[in-house]
Formats: structure tokens, sequence, C-alpha cells
């Protein structure tokens, strides 16, 4: 069984490298998104490593859930909540996944147009 490889989010997570984190707790940590597709793009992450989507486990379910309800609260703190926005995970290549650590992709304050592209 190979060891699943740390990110540059584990790095942010420990704050070894700087990111704009808007949340953080026990079990999850939320930041700006470095290149923001939107006037508001930030990234609901587990503090535990779970690489994608396909490695979501029932052990991993307060985890998944507190990252919904924080993105949630979020949105709400910035005030895309009433407008709407949208939540994205991307999963392995086809997904458009970049980095290997799970994230919701929390993006609004302006219409986003069709889902897939
Ligand atoms: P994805 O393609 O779903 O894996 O999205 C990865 C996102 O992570 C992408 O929108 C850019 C963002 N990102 C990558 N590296 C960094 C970083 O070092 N800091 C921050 N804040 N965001 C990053």
């Amino acid at each position: 069984m190979t060891q699943a490889e740390e990110t540059i989010f584990s790095r942010i997570i420990r704050k070894e490298i700087p990111a704009d984190i808007v949340y953080q707790d026990d079990l999850v940590t939320a930041f700006k998104d470095i290149s923001p597709q939107a006037p508001v793009h930030i990234l609901v992450i587990p503090n535990i490593l779970i690489p994608t989507a396909n490695d979501m486990k029932i052990e991993h379910e307060l985890t998944l859930g507190r990252m919904m309800t924080v993105a949630a609260k979020i949105a709400s703190e910035q005030g895309i909540a009433e407008d709407g926005y949208r939540l994205i995970m991307n999963c392995n290549k086809h997904g458009g996944q970049e980095v290997y650590h799970i994230h919701i992709h929390l993006v609004g304050g302006r219409p986003l147009g069709p889902m897939l592209s």
C-alpha cells in the first residue's frame, strides 16, 4: 500500500507557508484560492490528507460534513448566500484536479453560467 503524499495544502494547514485563511477548526481549513475564478473563490479542505474523492470513506463523514457546513457558513459571511454560489470538487484527471488533497471550491459573487465546459 502506498502512502499518500502531502501537498502544498498540508503546509497551508500547518501555516508553514502563507495563505489567506478565512476559517480553521479541528477538522477543516478554508482559505482564498490563489487564482480566483470569481469575486469569491475559497477552498475548504480537510485537515487530514484525503487525496481524491475516490478516497472518501465512512470514517471521514464527520469531516466531509463539516466541509459542507463550513462552506455554507463562509458563503453567508461573504454575503453571497442569497444570490447563490457553487460548490465544486474536482476528481482526478478528467475532473481537472490539480492538487491531490480534496477541496471544495466555494465560488460566487457573480453569475456563473453553465456548469460544464
Ligand atoms: P483543483 O484543480 O480542483 O485541484 O484546484 C486546485 C486549486 O488550488 C486551484 O484553483 C488553485 C489553488 N491553489 C493551488 N496552489 C495553491 C496555493 O499554494 N495557495 C492557494 N491559496 N491556492 C492554491
